[in-house]
């Protein structure tokens, strides 16, 4: 019912032949002793047999159709999670090859279980790039993902008597089956060194003469499209050493510094960095940003000289999507190789270059938005800051100065260069100039990308800010996670939803339906005991399922607020050891997020849950109405047990802070209602699902803004407000660290003489009396499962699938290829 069958030659016969194959030829074992990892493994190189072949197919027909435009999605993150499942359902052979491995004694759950996460981003950003990988193949677009081939990927965490702590992730340990090495496509990228200039006869040229080389070795992991041929490709580049070894030194007997070029080289791509939203301004992290553009860019221009001899049409053939300005050196390098390479003159060279390039932001925090010392940039890429003060120069004089004669504050305001010590490149600005389109990730988000960080960009360049509102794939997102979901919707409403989620509305009749409801619950109950199972497993901690699941998992952030959800748990504890019988439904409070591992608040946050978790899961007094769970090493995997066993998902940023989110749309097509702030993608959920199935509160962006001018006082708030007062003060207290007092006064200092700079006071009273109704409506259970069914029904919108139209029709002019 749920899967189309596909036109593909591999029977179940062929698939235990291949498999087994694989075990003996490939992998040195038999089905007699192989261990769960190895059938794993020769599961994967079953599967890649048709990957790979319609990967080629893919690529075949993408030229065939006169080289379509391809679309280059820059990004230093990839968050793919696990493939094999993935892989299966989108192959449309998940049924045969759990039927071939049951005859061969395996059980496919457990063998797919054996993959490790390809944990190779943060957070949301590197999530959503995944996810339009997959659109975009399923929607039979041409795309190339350009990414780092990590060592280790995002740290595991692990939490120690309360603490996080971090474990390096070494994901792919002795390989992994899904990727495949490209050596013949290997790359030298310059690094260092000093410009020359030259006269070629009465011109003069530049040229970068560069003192150190890096090698690009990419790997290839495909990206399967759900019931097409299309197999799309995400390159990872790995760096290398040109030269590993110094053949003096090491006759000279100083073996260990003939190494040291090498693993110099090789630490460029060793280690996914662990911050989300914020900025370190590392040598190292300049370099990967560099490589990853410095590799991409040949790439692309080599595909592209393999059908025409210059570069003029290079926009033609392909778009360069930057995620966020982590990418952003590609403009210069772009303009490198016009200029310096090709020899092509400025204005010619800047027309080619600015219709290669759009730009995502992601973000208004202030320090998120990256910036680099000039002089770091002139040490590593002596030829790109020239490059770089060229552009300005030309767009201060010839664009702000036209429209602004002689305002000295916009121009200080709109260079590239921030002026002081050091001086700083600004690379929201650098791509905004250099880019064709700059899109923002929600509505409210893009409104605010217009009116606050970019007003003066928007007024010079009025086309140039688009919204395009962020989705989720609902293969891996309700297909893959909560299968029994999936078969239910396409039991009544047909399997199309997969591929078009706008007919989930098509589900709205049915929420009055007993029979659909009755099933619908048990669907989340039985969600919810598999994930019970797991806490008992993993944390020892019983839950009940009868409790109120409500869960907030994410990257762990002030401006996300984890420590006012905190803040109400504490007040609901309080509640009941003043009165036993104070009227609540039970709940389980889960939490899941990593911190920057340098991040000191967000550490001592996770503390205080645990501590607080500790304390309240073992007081017998308030007889199990509240547990609160603290999941270690959340990631895409932890996601997929969490989302579908949710009744509340947690969106409580403050106004204007979570450009859109991601994990709300997740968790509200699987039937979690959404507490949350008119913030990001959660204004345009609550306009889909209408205010009445979602629980909205807290102040506004406006009212944000009007509280800050007009002189903010937390203290005024605990002024007056007893309960939060109490709660604030346990945390200065040792209620719950009695061995160390004042361990998570922290918090409590932020809060008060810190200035509470995400308002979290200021919304508290707000937060607490929709929890509140939030109780209430639980326990009428027609109306929530009701709410709960519509939220399934109405969240159609925000399927990545939609986005990526989005991009195509307004951004990126793609034709699909549609491999036969
Ligand atoms: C990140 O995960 C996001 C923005 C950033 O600037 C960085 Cl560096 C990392 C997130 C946003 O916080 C989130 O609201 C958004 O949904 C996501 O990007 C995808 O656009």
């Amino acid at each position: 019912m749920l899967t189309k069958e596909k036109p593909t030659s591999l029977s179940v016969e062929k698939l235990k032949l291949s498999i087994v194959r694989h075990l003996r030829t490939t992998l040195a074992s038999n089905e007699h002793v192989a261990s769960q990892n190895t059938w794993w493994q020769a599961t994967c190189f079953a599967l890649n047999e048709e990957i790979f072949e319609n990967a080629w197919s893919t690529f075949k027909q993408t030229r065939l159709d006169h080289c379509a435009r391809t679309v280059n999605y820059l990004s230093l993150e990839f968050l793919i999670g696990r493939l094999t499942t993935n892989n299966l359902i989108n192959l449309g052979l998940e049924d045969k090859v759990r039927q071939a491995l049951n005859e061969l004694g395996q059980d496919i759950n457990a063998i797919s279980g054996e993959e490790r996460d390809p944990s190779l981003g943060n957070g949301g950003l590197g999530r959503l790039a995944a996810c339009f990988m997959d659109s975009l193949v399923t929607l039979e677009y041409p795309a190339v993902g350009y990414g780092l081939h990590y060592q280790y990927g995002l740290f595991r965490q692990g939490i120690k008597n309360g603490e996080q702590v971090e474990y390096p992730d070494n994901w792919r340990d002795y390989g992994y089956p899904f990727e495949v090495c490209r050596s013949s496509f290997a790359l030298d990228i310059p690094l260092y060194g000093h410009v020359e200039t030259y006269y070629q006869g009465d011109t003069m040229r530049k040229r970068w003469v560069p003192s150190q080389y890096l090698r690009g070795v990419p790997w290839d992991i495909p990206v399967v499209g759900f019931e097409v041929k299309n197999v799309n490709t995400l390159r990872l580049w790995e760096c290398r050493a040109v030269n590993e070894f110094d053949l003096n030194q090491f006759n000279q007997g100083c073996f260990a510094s003939a190494l040291h070029e090498k693993v110099k080289a090789e630490s460029v791509t060793q280690v996914l960095y662990p911050n989300d939203e914020s900025e370190m301004g590392k040598e190292l992290r300049l370099i990967q940003q560099y490589f990853l553009c410095a590799c991409s860019v040949r790439d692309i221009i080599n595909r592209h000289k393999e059908h025409f001899a210059s570069l003029d049409n290079l926009c033609d053939t392909n778009v360069m999507q930057l995620n966020d300005t982590h990418p952003a050196i590609a403009i210069p390098e772009l303009m490198r190789i016009l200029l310096d390479e090709e020899g092509i003159e400025w204005d010619k060279a800047w027309k080619i270059s600015q219709r290669c390039f759009a730009y995502t932001n992601h973000t208004l925090l202030p320090e998120a938005l990256e910036t680099w010392p000039v002089d770091l940039i002139a040490k590593v890429l002596p030829r790109h800051i020239e490059i770089i003060n060229e552009i300005n120069y030309l767009f201060l004089s010839q664009v702000v100065e036209k429209q602004w004669p002689g305002d000295q504050e916009k121009l200080i305001k709109l260079s590239i260069f921030e002026e002081g010590y050091p001086r700083q490149v600004r690379m929201a600005n650098l791509s905004v100039i250099g880019s064709y389109k700059v899109n923002g990730v929600a509505k409210l988000h893009t409104q605010l990308v217009k009116s606050d960080l970019f007003p003066e960009f928007d007024a010079l360049f009025p086309d140039r800010l688009v919204n395009v509102t962020n989705g989720v794939t609902p293969r891996r997102w309700l297909r893959q996670c909560n299968p029994a979901l999936a078969q239910l919707i396409s039991a009544n409403i047909g399997p199309q939803w997969q591929k078009d989620l706008s007919l989930l509305a098509g589900v709205e009749k049915y929420a009055t339906d007993k029979k659909f409801v009755q099933q619908y619950a048990d669907i989340k109950l039985a969600n919810k005991q598999k994930l019970a199972n797991y806490i008992k497993d993993n944390l020892a901690i019983d839950v009940s399922t009868e409790a109120i699941f409500d869960v907030q998992i994410k990257r762990l952030h002030e401006y996300k607020r984890q420590h006012l959800n905190l803040l109400h748990i504490l007040t609901l504890y309080r509640r009941l050891l003043a009165d036993p019988n104070y009227d609540m439904h039970s709940r389980v409070f889960i939490f899941a997020a990593k911190a920057a591992p340098g991040y000191r608040l967000a550490k001592d946050i996770i503390y205080a849950i645990n501590k607080v978790a500790a304390v309240i899961n073992s007081d017998e007094r308030i007889k199990g109405k509240i547990k609160v769970v603290f999941l270690p090493d959340y990631s895409v995997t932890l996601a997929e047990l969490i989302i579908p066993a949710a009744d509340v998902s947690e969106q409580i940023s403050t106004a204007g802070k979570e450009a859109s989110g991601t994990g709300n749309m997740k968790l509200g097509l699987n039937g979690a209602l959404t507490l949350g702030t008119l913030d990001g993608a959660n204004v345009e959920i609550a306009e889909e699902v209408g205010d009445e199935h979602a629980f909205i509160f807290g102040l506004t962006v406006d009212q944000v803004n009007a509280l800050k001018a007009s002189g903010y006082r937390p203290q005024d708030y605990i002024a007056q407000n007893d309960e939060l007062k109490a709660v604030v003060d346990w945390l200065c207290g040792d209620k719950f660290t009695p061995e160390e007092p004042g361990r998570l006064s922290s918090i409590a200092h932020s809060l008060v003489q810190g200035g509470d700079p995400y308002l979290v006071l200021a919304d508290f009273a707000a937060y607490v009396e929709a929890q509140a109704q939030l109780d209430k409506a639980y326990r009428n259970r027609t109306a929530w499962l009701h709410s709960t069914i519509l939220n399934t029904a109405r969240l159609g919108k925000f399927s990545s699938d939609r986005s990526i139209e989005d991009y195509v029709r307004d951004i990126w002019h793609l034709k699909k290829v549609s491999v036969k």
